[in-house]
C-alpha cells in the first residue's frame, strides 16, 4: 500500500512539473490588447534563516530558480524568528506581490497573516515545513519531505545495525517545528517495536552545529559510557556531536554510532571518514517545484494539498560513490 501511495505522490509531483509551461499569465497593455509578453512575476520568499547547510542549499535553489525563470524575488531572512516572517509576509502583501513562498519556522501562529494574504488574493505556497491551521484553504500546497518517514527510516537502520538494542541520545531540531515534531514521532514509532532501544536523553540543538556540539558535551558528561548511538534530526547537529565526541576521546561512528537526516555534502565526507554512520536524505532543492506551483496556481490550476518529496537513506557502504553526484 505504501509503495502505491509513494507512486501516487510521485506522479503528482511529476504532473506538477509537466504543468509548468501552460501557466504564464497573458497580461494586457493599456489598450487592453494582449501584449504577448508574459508579465514579470514578483514573488516574496520568507526564509527561516541560515542555521544549517541544508537551509543555505534551499535558499540557493529558490534564488537560482527565480533567476532562471526571470521572476523578481523578494527574499526575506527571518533570522529564525517567526515574528520576522510574519512581518515579511505583511510587507509582501502591502507590496502586492503575485505570490508568496513560505518556509514556516514553526507549525503554529500563522492563521491571522495567512488570512490577510487570502484576503488580498495572494496565493501562499509552503515549502519544506508545514503549518497547523484550522482551514487548509489558507495555503495552496505544501512541498516537503515526509519527516515522520524520515524518522522511521533512521530508527529502522539503527535497529538493524544494533540488533534492536541501544541506549540512544537524541538531538532534536527547533522546538515546535514540523521536522522536529515529526522526525521524533517517526523514530519513536519504530522504537515501540524494539523494547531494547531506549532514548536515554533528548534535547534540542536547534538544527545548528554549535547546538549539536554543546548538547552532546552535556550528554557525554551525564551518560558517560552509557551511550550506544546518537540520533540527530539533522546533519549539522550530528557534525557538532561528532566534534564533541572527538574532544572527549570517544570514537564517533565506532564507540558511538551516529545516524542523522538531510544528506548534505559534509555528511558524506563524515561517512567516508567513518565518523557518521548513516543519513536520510531530505532534499532542499525545492526551487523548481515551488515555482512550478506558483505558476500553476496563478494559471488557475488546482494543486494537490501536499507534494511529498521522496527520501532515501545513505550509509558508509555507498558514501564514496554517492558523493560524486551530490548536488548540495
Ligand atoms: C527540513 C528542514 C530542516 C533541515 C535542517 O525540511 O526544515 O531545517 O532538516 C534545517 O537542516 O535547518
Amino acid at each position: 500500500m505504501k509503495s502505491l501511495r509513494g507512486v501516487a505522490l510521485l506522479v503528482t509531483a511529476v504532473l506538477l512539473c509537466l504543468s509548468l509551461t501552460a501557466c504564464s499569465r497573458e497580461p494586457v497593455d493599456e489598450a487592453g490588447a494582449a501584449s504577448g509578453e508574459p508579465a514579470t512575476l514578483v514573488v516574496g520568499f520568507s526564509q527561516i534563516g541560515a542555521e544549517s547547510a541544508w537551509r543555505t542549499a534551499e535558499s540557493n535553489s529558490i534564488r537560482q530558480e527565480a533567476e532562471r525563470r526571470g521572476v523578481i524575488l523578494k527574499f526575506s531572512d527571518a533570522q529564525q524568528k517567526q515574528e520576522n516572517q510574519i512581518k515579511a509576509l505583511r510587507s509582501f502583501i502591502a507590496q502586492g506581490v503575485d505570490a508568496i513562498i513560505l518556509a514556516p519556522v514553526v507549525e503554529t501562529g500563522w492563521e491571522p497573516v495567512l488570512r490577510e494574504a487570502k484576503g488580498a488574493a495572494i496565493p501562499v505556497i509552503l515549502v519544506d515545513r508545514g503549518v497547523d491551521v484550522s482551514d487548509d484553504s489558507l495555503y495552496v500546497t505544501l512541498i516537503a519531505s515526509d519527516f515522520v518517514e524520515e524518522g522511521r527510516m533512521a530508527a529502522r537502520w539503527l535497529a538493524g545495525v544494533t540488533d534492536g538494542r541501544a541506549n540512544i541520545v537524541e538531538l532534536q531540531g527547533t522546538p515546535g517545528s514540523a521536522p522536529a515534531i515529526d522526525r521524533k514521532r517517526g523514530f519513536e514509532e519504530v522504537l515501540a517495536e524494539h523494547p531494547g532501544m531506549v532514548i536515554v536523553k533528548s534535547q534540542s540543538g536547534d538544527f545548528t552545529r554549535a547546538g549539536g556540539k554543546q548538547v552532546m558535551e552535556a550528554f557525554l558528561k551525564a551518560e558517560a559510557g552509557n551511550i550506544d548511538a546518537v540520533y540527530a534530526h539533522n546533519d549539522d547537529m550530528a557534525i557538532g556531536a561528532i566534534q564533541a565526541m572527538q574532544a572527549a576521546g570517544v570514537v564517533p561512528g565506532d564507540d558511538i554510532l551516529v545516524v542523522s537526516i538531510d544528506a548534505v555534502r559534509d555528511a558524506f565526507v563524515a561517512m567516508i571518514d567513518g565518523t557518521l554512520n548513516a543519513t536520510v536524505e531530505c532534499s532542499p532543492l525545492l526551487g523548481p517545484l515551488a515555482f512550478q506551483a506558483v505558476e500553476a496556481t496563478l494559471g488557475g490550476e488546482e494543486l494537490p494539498k501536499n507534494v511529498v518529496v521522496p527520501d532515501r537513506l545513505f550509509d558508509q557502504s555507498v558514501a564514496a560513490e554517492a558523493i560524486k553526484s551530490r548536488q548540495y
